[in-house]
Parts: C-alpha cells; structure tokens; sequence
C-alpha cells in the first residue's frame, strides 16, 4: 500500500471500487469453471485484490531525455467560451478552482494557493485512444490533499470535473467538456492539477491554466481548462450518465493503460 495515500480515505474508495468488480463478475461467471472460484468467498478475494493492487501500481516514469520535443495538442485547443476569455486577459490571476458537491467546505483555490499546495512532479507518456503517445514532465498540485482539505462527504464516489472549453454549439451555449473518475484514481499519488508542463506554466493549447492528469488511463480522461470539480455519489445526472463527454459518445468510462 502507498504510504502517500491516507489510509481512511483509500479504504472507502477501494470499497467502493471492490463493489464494482463484483458487478463485473457476471460476465465471467458464465463460465462454469470460473462460476466455482467465484462462489467462494477466497475467490472473489483474490480478484478483488488483484484488481486493486493494479489499479494503485504506479504509471512508469520516464527520465528528461524521454520528454518529447513537441507535445502534441488535442481535442480542443482554443476555448472561445466567454468566461475563459475574461480570465485569460488577464493572464489567469482571477482564475479561482471551484470544489464543491459532496464535500464539508467548498474551495475557491487561486492559482498560487495551488501552487502552495502539496505538489508531483512527474514525467509520463500520455496515451491518446486515436493510437500517438507523448512524453512530458507535468507539475501539479496532489488531488489528494486538496480533497482531504474539502473533507469529502461519506456519500461520494466520483468526482467530475467541469472543463471551460464547450463542444456542439456555439461559444456559451455548447456542452462544457467534462470527465469523472473514481476516488481510487484521485486518491492515486500521481493524480495531480497540472499547472506545468516541461518547466513553463501549462500552455493554452494543453490546458491552461490547469488541467488533471491521471496517469493510469487513456488522454480522454485528462481533464484540460478545468473550472470545478464536483464529488458527486453517482454519475446518472451528468451529462447522458456516462460520466465523461466521450464516453457518453461511445467510449469506455475507465479507460486504463
Ligand atoms: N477540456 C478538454 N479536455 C480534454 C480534451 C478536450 O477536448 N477538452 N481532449 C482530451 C483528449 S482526447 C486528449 S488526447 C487530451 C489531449 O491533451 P493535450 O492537448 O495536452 O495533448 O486531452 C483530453 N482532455
Ligand atoms: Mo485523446
């Protein structure tokens, strides 16, 4: 077990987790054979702890003669909704991260209070699902930390988080890209609110002024231009109820590497 990671916390977010892997057994459950192993209680045991144990394994990490010269953009690029163009003005200084839903004391975080908070600095590969891969260093304040500062609510599960950028509509009026993931992933020592990519502030077209990186899963899950991250109990009342803006198109909702 990762000593960085609370022990209260991680225990209700691999509970949870645990719940959904029973869910999952179904499927695997049609085999005779593994009906067997399943029945007993060792069995589902086993692969709930062997599930668990992957899903806290750290990303690999690269050395700084892996970072690639380029990092490549994707999705959006350019946010054109109004608010984010106010703030961008003037270089962010107003820009306040919202954390509210279910937790004891809703945050307003500036960027320098999360520049203060307990950092990573980590450099990973960032696999998108359209099959190209980049290499980066990202600093970022620890999303762990910061939740245990909002004290989350016993009745949350997943946080969303609500992106400036919108998609299918015009500027103010499309759908504001956003993401989920569960509290094992935020709790995870390498889930961080990026606010630098290779030494500079993270630039627009990655996700300025700060954008998640969850490095057990695919680049969809990456949260760019962040505004509020919400701890909710379900994910039926966001978005289609997919939790994600693409996986409510078709993608996977864990999309783990
Ligand atoms: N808000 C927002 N976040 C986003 C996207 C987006 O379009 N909007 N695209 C996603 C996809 S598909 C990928 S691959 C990565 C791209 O991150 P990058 O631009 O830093 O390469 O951001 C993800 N997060
Ligand atoms: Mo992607």
């Amino acid at each position: 077990m990762n000593p960085l990671i609370d022990r209260r916390w991680l225990a209700r977010a691999l509970a949870a987790a645990g719940a959904a892997v029973l869910a999952g057994c179904d499927q695997i459950a049609e085999s005779p054979q593994a009906a067997k192993v399943l029945q007993t209680a060792e069995g589902v045991n086993r692969r709930v702890q062997r599930l668990l144990q992957h899903r806290t394994a750290l990303a690999p990490e690269f050395t700084a003669a892996d970072i690639s010269p380029v990092f490549k953009p994707n999705g959006e690029t350019e946010p054109q909704n109004p608010d984010y163009l106010a703030l961008l003005a003037n270089d962010f200084a107003d820009y306040r991260l919202k954390i509210d839903g279910l937790v004891e004391h809703p945050l307003s975080l500036s960027l320098d209070q999360l520049r203060a908070a307990p950092s990573r600095t980590q450099i990973t590969r960032h696999d998108c699902v359209e099959g190209w891969s980049c290499i980066g260093q990202w600093k970022g304040a620890r999303l762990g930390p910061i939740l245990q500062r909002a004290g989350l609510k016993p009745a949350a599960r997943y946080l969303v988080f609500h992106c400036f950028d919108e998609w299918d509509g015009p500027p103010g009026v499309g759908t504001p890209y956003y993401e989920s993931i569960d509290l094992v992933d935020a709790f995870h020592p390498q889930t961080i609110l990026a606010y630098e990519l290779n030494g500079q502030t993270v630039p627009m077209a990655n996700g300025a002024p700060l954008r998640l990186r969850v490095e057990r899963q695919l680049g969809y899950k990456h949260a760019k231009y962040i505004r509020r991250i919400e701890a909710v109990d379900s994910l039926a009342s966001i978005g289609g109820g997919r939790g994600g803006y693409w996986p409510d198109r078709g993608y996977d909702w864990y999309a783990g590497i």
